[in-house]
């Protein structure tokens, strides 16, 4: 018992209770109702949707860069044409066959776009498929109207390489595939520019567009495979990161009874300390009345079984308490957000439970226990609130099976 040990003893356990400090993140109250290995997954993926989110936003960024960009691009381009007499049509046809009716395509799929993003009904999945087609519509706007020239069709690249970052083979396979398709339809249905010379009638661009092709689908194929290498990585990454977090969970946990230990327990009052709010504290030491009686009558493997049965029943209050095995037959419960006579309340009926524990195969086995209970609200000192409950709990077994309070007058209530 605290209150048996010497001063100095006292202080520096005390010491030792506060300042023994873990940097672990504090999950306690949701490890006992959900898998830690869900919640963690789930938390890490919910981190890659919202990266995924920020990807997207540029993504759609970049589908309008693309589009002032090819519009500059096309209004130097005839500015020069036209001062250098290369022109093969009038400047109006020019403007209307290359910068008006493109861009002007181009543009309202800018607006379908941004009608996509700010959408709050579509799920933001169906948006990185949509917003990643229409990239592929505008690079075939793009390649068909400049259809002369068998090097645009790259563009189409741009819109399979900005999805890699979403690691979802679909949403790369379906833009390879509609960037293929429609370069094929492109090069082989539609003669946009005047100037383009069909496949079906030239060898050496049959042969360009086949190149093309074909370093199209590898790239496809170099993307995919990237791809799988990325999800291998951030599977493994996960993976390290959950056994590293199920370890540090490991470390918390008193073995047989399955609650919280002692070293949780000081972690928990460093915490509370660290972030001191207006929250009140409350600390129920509880100690097992005559717990060697017990070992010594009936072995130690039903004492055993009696602190597994103990710490179940304080399990069924982790709504409102946090339960720890500080060592032995002593825990030690933490309330949060309580009032003091709530707290004691929920002491008595733990204590009635305890009381009417049966043990099938040894009628003549009841249990008993003692509580301390101290509370602090205003300054978080967690030193006082441990000397405080240890007294109380010195009090309480006095009598033993009982509840004692102390209050901040210093005097013990029965
Ligand atoms: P008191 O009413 O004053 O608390 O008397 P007590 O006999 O319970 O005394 P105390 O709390 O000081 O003793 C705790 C005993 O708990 C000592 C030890 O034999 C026993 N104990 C500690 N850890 C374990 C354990 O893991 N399993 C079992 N079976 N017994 C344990
Ligand atoms: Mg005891």
């Amino acid at each position: 018992m605290f209150f048996c040990l010497n001063d100095n003893v006292k202080i520096r356990y005390l010491f030792e209770i506060a300042f023994e400090v873990l940097f672990l993140r504090w999950r306690m109250r949701n490890i006992n109702k959900e898998n830690f290995n869900d919640i963690y997954i789930r938390a890490v993926e919910k981190e890659y949707a919202k990266i995924d989110g920020k990807w997207l936003q540029l993504h759609y960024r970049t589908s309008i860069v693309l589009v002032i960009f090819s519009f500059l691009v096309e209004l130097v381009m005839g500015v020069f044409l036209i001062n250098s007499d290369m022109l093969g049509t009038t400047v109006y046809k020019f403007f209307i066959k290359f910068l008006i009716i493109p861009s002007g395509i181009n543009f309202i799929f800018i607006v379908l776009n941004m009608l996509i993003i700010k959408s709050k009904r579509l799920s933001q999945t169906f948006k990185i498929y949509l917003v990643s087609l229409i990239f592929t519509c505008i690079d075939f706007i793009l390649f068909t109207v400049h259809g002369a020239f068998v090097a645009t069709y790259y563009i189409a690249s741009i819109a399979i390489m900005l999805t890699i970052i979403y690691a979802n083979y679909y949403v790369t396979g379906i833009t390879a595939l509609a960037s293929i398709i429609s370069m094929v339809v492109s090069e082989l249905f539609i003669k946009w520019d005047v100037d383009k010379i069909s496949i079906f009638q030239s060898t050496h661009r049959l042969s360009e567009f086949l190149i093309t092709l074909i370093t199209l689908i590898t790239f496809s194929i170099a993307c995919m495979v990237v791809i799988q290498f990325k999800r291998k990585k951030n599977s493994a990454i996960l993976q390290k990161e959950v056994e590293r977090q199920e370890l540090q969970q490991s470390v918390h946990i008193d073995e047989m009874t399955g609650i919280y230990n002692r070293k949780a327990f000081r972690d928990k009052l460093k915490y509370v300390e660290d972030t001191a709010s207006d929250v009140k504290h409350i600390l129920a030491i509880v100690d097992i009345d005559k717990f060697k009686n017990v070992n010594d009558t009936w072995g130690h493997h039903i004492g055993d079984r009696c602190l597994i049965e103990f710490a179940k029943i304080l399990k069924e209050y982790d709504t409102n308490i946090i339960p720890f095995r500080y060592g032995g037959d002593e825990f030690c419960l933490l309330f949060q957000d309580i009032s003091l006579e709530a707290a004691e309340t929920i002491c008595r009926e733990i204590q009635s439970k305890v009381n009417e524990l049966v043990f099938d195969d040894y009628p003549e086995l009841k249990l008993a226990a003692s509580f301390g209970l101290a509370a602090i609200s205003d300054k978080v000192d967690t030193v006082k609130l441990f000397i405080h409950a240890d007294h109380a709990l010195y009090e309480a077994k006095k009598l033993r099976n009982s509840v004692r309070v102390f209050r901040l007058d210093e005097t013990i209530e029965h």
